[in-house]
Formats: structure tokens, sequence, C-alpha cells
């Protein structure tokens, strides 16, 4: 069984999608990021980095202790390694899965998150960044969609790289992308949205959470930490937070 913390954001929504592709037994172990349950040292035990999703693996294949993983690609190429599913394992096609997977986590992801950060929630407008996310944001689009041109996923097959850059491309309005500019992201975007495992890992994801706007308090939880934030949780008088 894998358990998987998780809050309905983009990368979180990564792995519910992969675990009902795949038909996974799992559950959901909800971390409210808005409320700081990411600084717990139950979860900072799983996930150093303070950040959704983790997993841990509750029957790991050495049938040894329960083994978990944080980092979304890492552990998309962990269940696809362990289930034999949507990771392929020639080298040519995997280098392929791959090489758009480390674009997702190193490109799209982080690109498009701080075009959230700056069009959306900044508490000032920084006409610099909004250009600057905003023009890096269109041209990762541009890059996916000459790459898309008559294909009908990503890779050759339906893979993980599709279900890493899914959560991220639904959210093209956060972005203030016009979609209908990219035609063949648009196509794939529709075929993926209308997999049975991706409407129910949406439907599964609103039953954690409403999707209300974040608060005050969140922003400031999200936003606002430095090094004291990751030394604070890390003190041992914290442990009585769990
Ligand atoms: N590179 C990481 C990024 C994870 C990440 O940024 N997660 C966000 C939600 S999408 C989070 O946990 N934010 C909590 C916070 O900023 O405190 C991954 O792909 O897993």
């Amino acid at each position: 069984m894998i358990e998987l913390f998780f809050w309905p954001t983009p990368n979180g929504m990564k792995i519910l999608i992969f675990l009902l592709e795949a038909g996974v037994d799992y559950r959901v172990t909800p971390v409210n990021i808005s409320e700081g349950e990411q600084f717990t040292h139950d979860f900072l035990r799983i996930a150093p980095n303070g950040r959704i999703p983790a997993i841990v693996d509750h029957a790991p294949a050495d049938s040894a202790e329960p083994l978990s993983v944080f980092e979304s690609g890492a552990i998309l190429t962990y269940l696809g390694e362990k289930t034999g599913q949507f990771l392929p394992e020639d080298p040519r096609p995997r280098a392929d899965v791959l090489q758009w997977l480390m674009w997702q986590m190193g490109g799209l992801g982080p690109m498009l998150g701080q075009n959230h950060h700056f069009n959306r929630y900044a508490p000032e407008e920084v006409p610099y960044a909004i250009r600057r996310y905003n023009q890096e944001t269109s041209r990762l689009y541009a890059v996916l969609d000459t790459h898309l041109n008559g294909r009908d996923f990503i890779c050759d097959k339906y893979s993980i790289a599709d279900m890493a850059c899914y959560p991220w491309v639904a959210r093209y309005r956060w972005h203030k992308t016009d979609i209908d500019e990219f035609p063949n992201v648009k196509r794939w975007y529709q075929v993926i949205k209308e997999r049975p495992a991706v409407v129910a890992a949406y439907q599964e994801s609103c039953a954690i959470h409403d999707g209300k706007a974040v608060t005050a308090v969140g922003q400031d939880i999200l936003f606002g930490q430095t090094a004291e934030t990751m030394r604070r949780a890390a003190r041992p008088e914290n442990l009585s937070d769990q």
C-alpha cells in the first residue's frame, strides 16, 4: 500500500493521477500546507524539504521497512519502476520519458509556479517579475506545442511525463495563457482531461479541499519562509506539534 502525503496542488495531483491510472492500492494523508502541516516532525522525516507530495511505500519490493520518497519526479519514477507502468524499460523510450519529466521538474513547474506567485499572490505588483514569468511561460508552452505536433502524447505512449505536465497546464488560466494559441497543447490537454483516472483524481482532490482561496494567514505561512522556519521546525521541542 502506498501512503500519499497530499494537498490538491499540481505537484500533488501528479501522484494521485498515477496511483489511479496504475490501479495501485493507496491511501491519502492530507497535509494542509496553508496551515503549516508541512513543518511537523513526522512529515519532515519523510520530506525534509517541507513540501508535498511525498509517499511511504508500506510494501516495498525488498519486504524491509517502509520506504519513503519525496520530490514528485522521484516519486513518479519510483512508482513507474515499482509497477512497471508508464515508464518504459527500454533505454531509448525510457530516456525520452525521463528527459521530459526533468523538463517539467526543472522548467515548466518552477516557472509556472513563479508565474502564479507574481500574477496571483504577490502583495505588490512587480511588473518586471510578471513580464519575466509570462514570457518564460509562453516560451515553454511553445516548446511543448511544437513537440506535440503530430503526437498524441509527450512521448511515444501515455507516460509519467504527461502526468507530470498535465496538472500544471490544467491551471492555464492562472498563468494567463490563451490555450487557443497552442493548438497541440490544447488537443493533448483535452484528451488527458477526459481520462477516467484523471477525472477521478480531481474529484477526490476536491473532496479533500474545496479549492477556496488561500487566506492571509496561509499566505504568510507559504510565502514568508526562511532558514529560520526550517530550523524552528527541526527543534526537538516542536515534537509536541504532532
Ligand atoms: N519540486 C517539488 C516541489 C514541491 C512543491 O513545491 N510543493 C508545494 C505544493 S505544489 C508545497 O508543498 N508547498 C508548501 C510550501 O510552500 O510551504 C516537487 O515536485 O515535489
